[in-house]
C-alpha cells in the first residue's frame, strides 16, 4: 500500500516537473527575475515610445540579427548605435533575450568593433545551430579598408543561460569579397546556415555585381573553411545590392515550421531578400535544387505591386529562425522611423522590432505566405470589448470604445454584401494600389470600410486601415490601404500611404483584419495574414488616453461586424535585470 502511494506520487512529481517544463520551455531550471524600474535611459514625455514592441534601451536601431533559441531561452540580437539616435559607424551587436519573445532582458553588446577586420562596424549576420549544438554567429566586418568581409563569433561560455560574452574566431575573416562575384563593398548579411546531405554547410551572402542584386553560395565542412560557388545562388537584373538575404523551408501541410536544413517532398523553399534601393523585403516560393545548388522561384522578379513582400508598409532587413520549442517559424523585421532625424535626436532613439510573427505557407495558394503575431502576444491582453452582427450602413462611423486606443490589439472580420452586382470594375493592368490607395480611401461601392486608429475625438488626426472590393475580367479583389496622411497635425513627417491588392473569395464574402496599436506603430494583418502593412505614425492629439479607435463605412453598401474583439494591451516588461534567481533543481 505504501509503495504504491509513494509510486503515484512520484507519477504526479514528474507529470508536473513535465508540464513545468513545457511552460519554461524546457528551459533546464525555472527562473524568476525582476527589470529595473528605469526602464529606459531617454528624455521624459515619450508620446511615441512603444510599450510592447521591442527596442533597446535608448539610441538608434535597425536590422534583428542572429535571432535563436538556445536552451529555453530566445536571442535577439541587434544592429545598435550605441552612441547615437543615429546611423553611424561604430554599430555593434545589442543584445537581448527572453522566456517568450515579447518581454525581455537587455544585456551587454555581444558583438563591438575591435579587431582590423571589424574596426569600422559588425553588420548584419546570422545565428546557426550546429550540429553539436552549439551555436555560432556569422556576421558582416567593415575592415579598416571599409570592405565587407564575414567574420565568426562563438559564446565564452556555454553555461552562461544567457550566453552574455561572445569570442572572435581566431581565424577571421573567414570569408572575403572576391572581384568576379562582388564589389568589396557591396558584400554583406550572411544568412543562416544549412546542412545538405553531403555533410557540408551552406550560407548564401547578399551581394551586387555591376547592378545586379545577387546571393553568393559558399560550402564548408568546418564552418570555418568556406569554399565559393561562383554562380549566384540567386539573381535579379537592376536591382542594385541584395541584403539580408534569408533562405529556409515551409511545410507543405500546416503551419509548423521545420528546421533550416530540411529538404524533403514535404517542403517547398523561401528566399527573401531586401533590395535597399526599393527599402523593401521581397519573397519568392520555389524549388531548391539541391544538387546544382540552385533555387528556381516560382515567378521571377518584377519591380511591380507583382512582386511578393512580406509586408506592404514598413519592414525591412527582416530574419526569420526556426523555433524548436514549438516548432514554428519566426519572422522578425525592422520597423524605422517616418519622423526626421532631428525628431531621432530629441526623442533619444530611433527604430523598433516588429511583433514576431510566426510565418508558414499559405495551403490554399501553396505559392504564398501567411504570417501571424505569434501567440504569446496574447498573454498581454486585458480588458476587451467586442461587437457583434452590427450592421455598418455607408457613411456610418462607430466608436470602439473602453479600451486604451493607444495600446490595444483588435481583431475583426466584416461581412461583404452580394459582391456580383456591387463591386466595382477595375482593369487590373497597370493599376498601383499603392497610388490607388491614396485615392481610394474618399468614398466606393463595397468599401473602403475598415479601422480609424489613432484618431483624435475630432477626427483631425486618423490612419484608416481599409479594404475596398474590385471585380476584374476574372476574379474579385480585395485593396487593403493603411492611409498615414492624416496620421498627424505635425508637418515634417513621412506620411506615405501603404496599398496591396489580394484575391477575394466570393463563397466566402467575408474579409479580416487585426491589427496591432502600440502608440507609433500600427500592424495589421489583412485575410488572417495573407497580407500585412506596418506604418509609424506620430499623432499631436491622438496619443495616450486621448486616442480613440473607431469602425467606418465609407462604401456606399452596408458591411456588417460580424465579429469585432479588441483588447488593451499590457506593456511588456523589457529592461535591465535587477535581480535573477533560479530555484534548485
Ligand atoms: N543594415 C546593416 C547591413 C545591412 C543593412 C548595417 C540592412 O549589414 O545590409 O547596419 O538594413
Amino acid at each position: 500500500m505504501e509503495i504504491s502511494a509513494t509510486l503515484v506520487l512520484l507519477v504526479l512529481l514528474t507529470l508536473f516537473t513535465f508540464l513545468q517544463n513545457v511552460a519554461n520551455g524546457f528551459d533546464s531550471c525555472p527562473h524568476t527575475y525582476t527589470i529595473n524600474p528605469f526602464k529606459y535611459r531617454v528624455p521624459e514625455n515619450q508620446p511615441y515610445r512603444t510599450s510592447y514592441h521591442f527596442q533597446p534601451p535608448q539610441n538608434w536601431m535597425n536590422d534583428p540579427n542572429g535571432p535563436m533559441y538556445y536552451k529555453g531561452v530566445y536571442h535577439l540580437f541587434y544592429q545598435h548605435n550605441p552612441n547615437a539616435a543615429t546611423f553611424g559607424d561604430g554599430i555593434v551587436w545589442g543584445h537581448s533575450v527572453s522566456y517568450d519573445l515579447i518581454n525581455w532582458i537587455h544585456l551587454n553588446n555581444a558583438i563591438e568593433p575591435s579587431e582590423s577586420y571589424d574596426i569600422i562596424s559588425c553588420w548584419s549576420g546570422s545565428a546557426t545551430i550546429l550540429l553539436d549544438g552549439k551555436p555560432i554567429i556569422m556576421y558582416t566586418g567593415i575592415d579598416h579598408n571599409r570592405h565587407q568581409v564575414q567574420n565568426l563569433a562563438m559564446p565564452k561560455n556555454l553555461s552562461d543561460p544567457f550566453l552574455r560574452e561572445w569570442v572572435k574566431h581566431t581565424h577571421n575573416p573567414v570569408i572575403t569579397p572576391t572581384d568576379e562575384v562582388a564589389e568589396v563593398d557591396n558584400f554583406r548579411d550572411p544568412s543562416t546556415a544549412w546542412h545538405g546531405k553531403d555533410g557540408k554547410w551552406r550560407i548564401i551572402i547578399g551581394a551586387q555585381k555591376g547592378d545586379e542584386g545577387r546571393t553568393i553560395l559558399y560550402q564548408s565542412e568546418d564552418f570555418v573553411n568556406w569554399k565559393l560557388d561562383p554562380i549566384p545562388f540567386y539573381a535579379t537584373d537592376n536591382t542594385g545590392v541584395c541584403e539580408c538575404p534569408d533562405f529556409y523551408p515551409v511545410s507543405i501541410n500546416g503551419t509548423n515550421g521545420v528546421d533550416t536544413s530540411v529538404e524533403s517532398l514535404s517542403v517547398r523553399h523561401v528566399a527573401k531578400v531586401g533590395y535597399l534601393r526599393m527599402a523593401h523585403d521581397y519573397y519568392f516560393v520555389g524549388k531548391y535544387l539541391s544538387d546544382e545548388e540552385r533555387f528556381i522561384a516560382d515567378a521571377k522578379f518584377t519591380g511591380t505591386c507583382l512582386d511578393l513582400r512580406y509586408d506592404y508598409g514598413k519592414f525591412y532587413a527582416s530574419k526569420s529562425f526556426f523555433d524548436y520549442a514549438k516548432n514554428r517559424r519566426i519572422l522578425w523585421g525592422w520597423v524605422n522611423e517616418s519622423d526626421s532625424e532631428r525628431d531621432d535626436i530629441q526623442k533619444g532613439w530611433a527604430g523598433v522590432q516588429s511583433i514576431p510573427r510566426q510565418v508558414w505557407l499559405d495551403n490554399k495558394s501553396m505559392n504564398r505566405l501567411v504570417q501571424w503575431p505569434i501567440e504569446e502576444v496574447e498573454n498581454l491582453r486585458s480588458k476587451n470589448m467586442s461587437i457583434n452582427g452590427e450592421k455598418l450602413v455607408g457613411g456610418s462611423i462607430l466608436e470602439v470604445s473602453g479600451i486604451t486606443a493607444s495600446q490595444a490589439d483588435i481583431e475583426v472580420l466584416f461581412e461583404l454584401p452580394e459582391l456580383e452586382d456591387n463591386a466595382e470594375s477595375l482593369d487590373l493592368s497597370g493599376v498601383d494600389p499603392q497610388l490607388l490607395c491614396s485615392n481610394a480611401a474618399r468614398s466606393g461601392i463595397i468599401g473602403p470600410f475598415g479601422l480609424l486608429a489613432l484618431a483624435s475625438k475630432d477626427l483631425r488626426e486618423h490612419t484608416a486601415i481599409s479594404f475596398r472590393v474590385y471585380k476584374t475580367s476574372n476574379k474579385y479583389v480585395g485593396l487593403m490601404c493603411s492611409d498615414q496622411s492624416r496620421s498627424s497635425l505635425r508637418s515634417d513627417l513621412d506620411k506615405t500611404t501603404y496599398g496591396t491588392f489580394f484575391d477575394v473569395d466570393s463563397n466566402l464574402r467575408t474579409i479580416s483584419l487585426r491589427s496591432l496599436i502600440d502608440h507609433s506603430i500600427i500592424e495589421s494583418f489583412g485575410e488572417g495574414g495573407r497580407v500585412c502593412i506596418s506604418s509609424r505614425v506620430y499623432p499631436s492629439l491622438a496619443t495616450a488616453s486621448d486616442a480613440h479607435l473607431y469602425v467606418f463605412n465609407n462604401g456606399t453598401t452596408s458591411v456588417i461586424i460580424s465579429k469585432l474583439n479588441a483588447w488593451c494591451i499590457k506593456e511588456a516588461e523589457i529592461g535591465h535585470l535587477k535581480n535573477m534567481s533560479y530555484k534548485t533543481c
